[in-house]
């Protein structure tokens, strides 16, 4: 299996997020991808798309922004990082705002996903490496391995948050829609709901988004991921949310997997997307599930049953000294 990582992606290093009122380190750092990279051994550098790809997913005033917050923040005379402190709730009307900090609240949803001056180049070369592995599988790989950091599947079509600023498994869903594949399924197996993506794809019925996740009524993002969202339009019953409680084991966490695989059977898809997250690891300092490192091949087995191209696309994980080990054992299972 071919894994692919740009080391840009180890550029983007915020300094501290806001966390139950106080300032504390941030817990998406590079050691994360610096510890993926021990476990799993030789990558590939992803050749470079270009921005194309992103803009099928994403809004040109977006990536504008994306690029252009942290100089726009440093000449307000700011230092640190780009964060927002006011949002328009409700999107109140279209206004043409100066300031950068109504942009920042224009285009995120959190206060805990800073924007620095290695941002832009960071999120550009992780979804370029979703890109690469997801053409790897479209020209004939069974699999292949995006190790995308900063994660993705909170960031939406206009908004960044929880950690996310491009959403790398989307962007990755389009591409193979736009190389002629039909159907394309996303698995999303985060402990986080991925809120951008279901966003991005809620009113379409080319691509079906299933996800496992915390029980947004006690985590975060909390304002998705319930079970009665199905999708809408042409979309309307192409989203599956399957929430479970805090101190979820294997054992209750195996039939809800099934169901999971069950509806993407039936939507018949030609390749599934996995947005992989190993902060549903029992160790995960954020996160409240119970899994364990050597539960990870049972899901990977379950997934790889389905006998579909399999693209899986690195989101979240904690708990660093372990998550090397946890990919490597997730991937293991293929
Ligand atoms: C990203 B991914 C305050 C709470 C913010 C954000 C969690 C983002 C998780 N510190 N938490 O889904 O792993
Ligand atoms: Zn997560």
């Amino acid at each position: 299996m071919k894994l692919f990582f740009d080391p840009r992606e180890l550029d983007h290093a915020p300094e501290q997020e806001l966390h139950n009122g106080g300032f504390v380190p941030y817990a998406e750092h590079p050691g994360r991808a610096r510890d993926m990279l021990d476990a799993l051994g030789a990558t590939e550098p992803p050749p470079d798309r270009g921005e194309a790809p992103i803009l099928r997913v994403h809004d040109a005033a977006y990536i504008d922004f994306l690029k252009n917050a942290h100089a726009r923040w440093t000449a307000a005379g700011r230092g640190g990082d780009a964060v927002g402190y006011t949002w328009p709730i409700a999107r109140r009307r279209p206004l043409n705002l100066e300031r950068i900090d109504a942009q920042l609240g224009l285009f995120s949803f959190d206060a805990s996903t800073p924007i620095t001056a290695d941002t832009w180049d960071s999120v550009y070369w992780g979804a370029q490496a979703a890109l690469a592995a997801t053409h790897e599988v479209l020209d004939g790989a069974s699999i292949a391995f995006a190790l995308c950091r900063p994660p993705g599947h909170h960031a939406g079509a206009d908004y960044l948050g929880g950690y996310c600023y491009i959403n790398n498994v989307a962007v990755a869903a389009q591409a193979a829609r736009d190389a002629g594949v039909e159907k394309v399924a996303i698995l999303d197996i985060d402990y986080h709901h991925g809120n951008g993506t279901q966003d991005i794809f809620y009113d379409r019925d080319d691509i079906l988004f299933v996800s496992i996740h915390a029980d947004p009524v006690t985590d975060y993002p909390f304002y998705w991921g319930h079970a009665d969202e199905r999708g809408e339009g042409a979309g309307e019953g192409a989203t599956l949310n399957l929430p479970l409680p805090r101190g979820t084991t294997l054992a209750e966490y195996e039939p809800a997997l099934e169901t999971a695989m069950e509806e993407i059977a039936a939507f018949g898809p030609d390749l599934l997307l996995v947005s992989f997250g190993a902060d549903t690891f029992e160790e995960d300092p954020i996160s409240q599930f119970k899994l364990k490192t050597e539960d990870y091949p049972a899901l990977a087995r379950r997934i790889a049953a389905s006998g579909l191209p399999l693209v899986v696309v690195m989101e979240g994980g904690y708990a660093t000294d372990a998550l090397g080990r946890n990919v490597a054992s997730f991937l293991s299972g293929f």
